[in-house]
């Protein structure tokens, strides 16, 4: 009986290794690269920050988005890490982008927004896109990266009580073990929902520095508390490494308020976001075109002011984000 048991065990260990190494072929084939200096770094245990591209190819025009994905990835190597902006080129997911590619996505009008949902279409067609905050974690938790640094993540749309609109974003963050450093969500977004929605997922949310408050983007005033704070990077990168040590299967967010001299004006911002949110309603937009559509129309509206407090803010994230890498390799040494 034991023997007949051991023998089906081995027998269906075998066949999950062998069903691993397959994967593992297609994976480390065609289908994912990670740049030779970020391989060296991860392999010696230096900090790595990952970055998004959705952020580039439909957060912001061109070339804003270039000058801004150049300067975020020298913030972080000025903050004594190495960036590893996380991209899809021709079917294949690049961990680190040359400065070609960079410019590539930055121009090219055709790329696709790529969450997780869209990933298996988007490598088996060849097509190249900006990964979102859901697509950009599954490829940094693939290549071992625990810290990523972004603007804003997406969320519960307004509304998303009936239109079910909730960001992949969400979900991957309840399933996938990586923390992401933003400003919090824009109040484009039912903020209220959002965090509910985060508690259900199992996510970790923490506002960064003196306040509880969880940040709403452009201002460090959402009118919601986020469940914990952490002080400083310290804090952060100890909370991260007990989510790791547990072995949770889920991530982190650590809410990083936008710099008080950064902040856009509250009641411009919020006219402009009512704006682009009737305009929207009336053009019948939805799904993954709402976002990058809402975020164009302020931009529009507040003529280019939201731009630059977008600007600074993500350039926040970086050197927090990258204080908080450096800290926990300190501590997993
Ligand atoms: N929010 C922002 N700026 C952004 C995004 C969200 O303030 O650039 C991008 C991010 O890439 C995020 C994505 O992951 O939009 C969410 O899109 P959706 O709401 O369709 O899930
Ligand atoms: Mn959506």
């Amino acid at each position: 009986m034991i023997a007949k048991i051991s023998c089906r065990l081995a027998r269906r260990v075998s066949t999950e290794a062998h069903r691993t190494t397959q994967v593992r072929r297609f994976l480390h084939g065609a289908y994912f690269r990670i740049q030779p200096s970020i391989q060296e770094a991860l392999v010696e245990g230096r900090p790595v920050v990952a970055l998004e591209s959705t952020i580039i190819t439909h957060g912001m025009a061109y070339p804003q988005n270039l000058s801004m994905a150049r300067e975020v990835e020298k913030i972080v190597m000025r903050n004594g890490a190495v960036p590893a902006t996380i991209g899809i080129l021709k079917g294949q997911i690049h961990v680190g982008l040359t400065d070609e590619e960079l410019q590539f996505l930055a121009s090219s009008k055709n790329v696709v927004k790529v969450s997780r949902r869209d990933l298996p279409y988007v490598l088996s067609q060849g097509l190249s896109g900006g990964t979102t905050v859901s697509g950009t974690m599954i490829a940094a938790h693939k290549a071992g990266i625990p810290v990523f640094v972004t603007g804003g993540i997406g969320g519960v749309h307004r509304g998303g009580e009936n239109t079910l609109d909730v960001s992949a974003d969400l979900t991957e963050l309840g399933r996938t073990p990586v923390a992401v450093v933003s400003a919090g969500v824009k109040s484009i977004l039912d903020i209220g929902r959002t965090l509910e929605y985060l508690e259900t997922q199992g996510v970790c949310v923490a506002a960064f520095g003196e306040s509880r408050m969880f940040p709403a983007f452009f201002s460090s005033q959402s009118g919601f508390q986020a469940p914990y704070r952490v002080q400083d990077e310290e804090e952060a990168a100890k909370l991260i490494a007990s989510t790791l040590g547990l072995g949770l299967s889920s991530g982190v967010l650590i809410a990083v308020p936008c710099p008080q001299e950064q902040a856009a004006p509250g009641q411009l911002i919020e006219d402009a976001i009512q704006q682009a949110l009737s305009e929207a309603r009336s053009k019948g937009i939805t799904g993954k075109e709402l976002t990058p559509f809402l975020l164009q129309k302020i931009n529009e509206l507040t003529n280019g002011k939201s731009l630059d407090s977008n600007l600074a803010l993500i350039q926040n994230n970086a050197r927090v984000g990258s204080g908080i890498a450096v800290a926990l390799s300190k501590l997993q040494k």
